[in-house]
């Protein structure tokens, strides 16, 4: 029997906070109810909210210089399964997890299924990997995949998304995620015409393996590792691949995978209008795709997306129902933790935007009101909501306060002594 945070433990955490947790829920109230705001409407939508953990954000992370593994990393998915378990119970924010293949590939899916079940999560979209080579692999993806100009490597890439959806129609998934990290390092490497009429006739060929109530998620990447040029290198080739392909395709956006200073919120609300925003890989980032924690850096961006998902939420925009996945690297802190708090401030930013005034915004809008617009949303973004998370979390029979509970409860040292270091050295990024 491995080391559990059992309810008791929550229970115990919760009932050390229960005042202070129905103080600060009482004020936090009484100051929405002035703004004509129901708070027990608030905690109700997020109580509902859900996001998915990749399995490969459990792990330590790294940069391509150097990766410092802390103890009681997981060794396998099955230990993978067991963080997000315990991820889930201490926030319940997070029912589902993303796998990535071939790094969770296992003969026994039954097993699989039994595991997540066991940890009350689900199988979110799955994510192929052709940005590696495999062991024993014998064509290499080094110059691209879906969009190589060698019709064998593109057929290997083929097959291996194929695969993905077999795997994830037995795990119960919905939707295959697609990556690729074809481009160019150098002007006039490739073609960059001929490039992406490869990359739309292998991908169709994906396309055409989903199954009836299946979605494919093109994701786009400006750059890295692919540094002159990318084929699916921004919304809108992405855009226009997923119309070409059909419907069942959608474009995923990673809020790391953009120019810098790029208004990504306008690129949510444009894919929103156009029935192609697929979902989010949610992280932060003062650079590029740095994999930061979501809501660490740059908080209002955040919540400005989540203002644009609560507008066509609420308008109920056709074809609006988006995936929201974390994709994020660990690299200096306990991956539980990260994920724990991370979870925490998308649920933030997502109870902030549904304290904005829309009929105010809208008045404000209409008559061209600049700054009594703005001050609409600032002021929702500048309200306290951590009462209503915590409420929310107290209320789903998680931890008021996880990271605090976690840390209580010695998890990563039990862990730690459960399992032990492989000693074998692992580089580069996640
Ligand atoms: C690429 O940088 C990416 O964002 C894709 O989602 C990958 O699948 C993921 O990171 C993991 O490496
Ligand atoms: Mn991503």
């Amino acid at each position: 029997m491995t080391y559990r945070i059992t309810p008791d433990i929550v229970a115990d955490h919760n009932a050390r906070h229960a005042t202070a947790t129905a103080d600060d829920y009482g004020a936090l109230g009484r100051t929405l109810a002035r703004r004509h705001i129901d708070i027990e409407t608030i905690v109700g939508k997020v109580m509902a909210f859900g996001v998915a953990v990749p399995s490969w954000g459990v792990g330590t992370g790294g940069t391509r210089f150097a990766r410092f593994p802390g103890t009681g990393e997981p060794r396998n998915v099955f230990d993978k399964i067991e963080d997000c378990g315990t991820i889930y119970a201490l926030t319940r924010a997070t029912p589902a997890i993303s796998p990535h293949f071939p790094w969770d590939k296992v003969s026994d899916l039954r097993a699989l299924r039994e595991a997540a079940a066991a940890e009350n999560l689900t199988f979110d979209a799955v994510n192929s990997n052709t940005f590696q080579d495999q062991a024993g692999q014998t064509l290499s993806y080094k110059f691209g995949s879906l969009s190589h100009t060698d019709k064998a490597v593109r057929s290997l890439a083929i097959e291996h998304n194929l695969e993905c959806i077999q795997t994830g129609k037995e795990l119960g998934s919905k939707a295959l995620t697609v990556w690729i990290a074809d481009g160019s390092n150098f002007a006039g490497q490739s073609n960059l015409t001929k490039a992406m009429d490869r990359y739309l006739e292998a991908m169709a060929q994906v396309y055409a393996g989903l199954p009836a109530d299946w979605q494919v998620f093109l994701e786009h990447k400006l750059y890295e590792p692919a540094f002159y040029s990318t084929v699916i290198s921004d919304w809108g080739s992405s855009f226009a691949a997923a119309l070409e392909l059909g419907p069942k395709a959608k474009c995923l956006v990673d809020l790391g995978h953009h120019a810098p200073n790029v208004n990504i919120e306008q690129i949510v609300a444009r894919l929103i209008r156009f029935k192609k925003l697929a979902g989010f890989h949610f992280n932060d980032s003062k650079y590029g795709d740095d994999d930061l924690d979501a809501g660490s850096v740059e908080p209002f961006r955040l919540f400005l997306v989540f203002n644009e998902l609560v507008d066509a939420a609420n308008r109920k925009a056709d074809g609006f129902t988006p995936a929201y996945m974390i994709d994020q690297s660990h690299n200096v802190t306990d991956p539980v933790e990260s994920l724990m708090q991370s979870a925490i401030e998308l649920q933030r930013a997502y109870a902030q935007a549904l304290l904005v005034d829309r009929a105010a915004l809208t008045a404000a809008q209409d008559s061209n009101d600049a700054l009594g617009a703005h001050l609409e949303i600032k002021q929702a973004f500048t309200t306290d909501v951590s009462p209503v998370l915590a409420m929310a979390r107290q209320r789903s029979g998680g931890a008021v306060s996880p990271i605090e509970c976690y840390r209580a409860s010695c998890y990563r040292s039990h862990k730690t002594k459960e399992r032990p270091a492989s000693g074998v050295a692992s580089a580069g990024i996640v």
